[in-house]
């Protein structure tokens, strides 16, 4: 067992049943052109967290500790993508129509491609997932319990959208969630802190926070 620095308070790890989670690191959300520009946002401020990712990453590999990848896409026939979530709103391109990357969203295309710098190392699990959260309709349960893991570390995009909906499912399924605040990142500075607020709340009402540096002290 080593100790985890955290926030609201320190949490012991479990290096036998600690895995990172590294949510949709992909190029329809950190690049013009893709999903979360179609939506009007500033993809620019997604990069500034590649260096800590890349940390993150090579701590949790380096320990020998499993990382797992998720892509947010949908089937070419559009077959797993809800007609709510293709028609919400006025997006420049909706999910499956062509873009400068491919079909947005779309698994197999560029722009569903996690990003160079992060790229999975073969052997490593990545969950296509139609959803927000992991769990919605992939095996991302059955992989975390194939792994014997308890305590997930999460990074990636965007923060109170993909990455706390996996954490808040996780937590409901009795996983003990860590967010690395510096491995995260939203379009929209506040709803990042708020959300960072809002997991540490009430005594980790949701889970833990902690840095890259904290994360990799404790694991390494
Ligand atoms: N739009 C937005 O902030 N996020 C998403 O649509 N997906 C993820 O967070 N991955």
């Amino acid at each position: 067992m080593a100790r985890l620095d955290a926030e609201p308070f320190a949490l012991e790890i479990d290096p036998g049943a600690l895995g990172l989670v590294v949510i949709d690191m992909q190029r329809d959300f950190m690049e013009p052109g893709g999903f979360g520009a179609s939506l009007g946002n500033d993809v620019s401020l997604l990069r500034a967290i590649i260096p800590a990712a890349a940390r993150l990453i090579e701590g949790f590999r380096a320990a020998g500790l499993p990382v797992i990848h998720t892509r947010e896409c949908h089937r070419p026939d559009l077959s797993d993508l809800p007609p709510a979530k293709r028609d919400r709103g006025a997006p420049t391109l909706r999910i499956g129509d062509p873009g400068p990357m491919g079909r947005v969203l779309i698994a197999g295309e560029p722009g569903a491609d996690i990003i160079p710098e992060l790229c999975p190392k073969a052997g490593e699990v990545v969950i296509d997932k139609p959803g927000k959260g992991a769990f919605h309709a992939t095996n991302f349960g059955d992989v975390l319990k194939e792994k014997g893991l308890r305590q997930l570390v999460f990074a990636g995009v965007t923060t109170e959208v993909c990455v706390q909906t996996t954490m808040r499912e996780a937590n409901d399924r009795g996983y003990e969630c860590i967010l690395a605040t510096d491995a995260t990142e939203s379009y929209f500075p506040a709803f990042k802190q708020a959300a960072i607020d809002m997991i540490r709340a009430q005594g980790a009402i949701v889970g833990w926070t902690a840095s890259t540096d904290q994360i990799r002290e404790a694991i390494g």
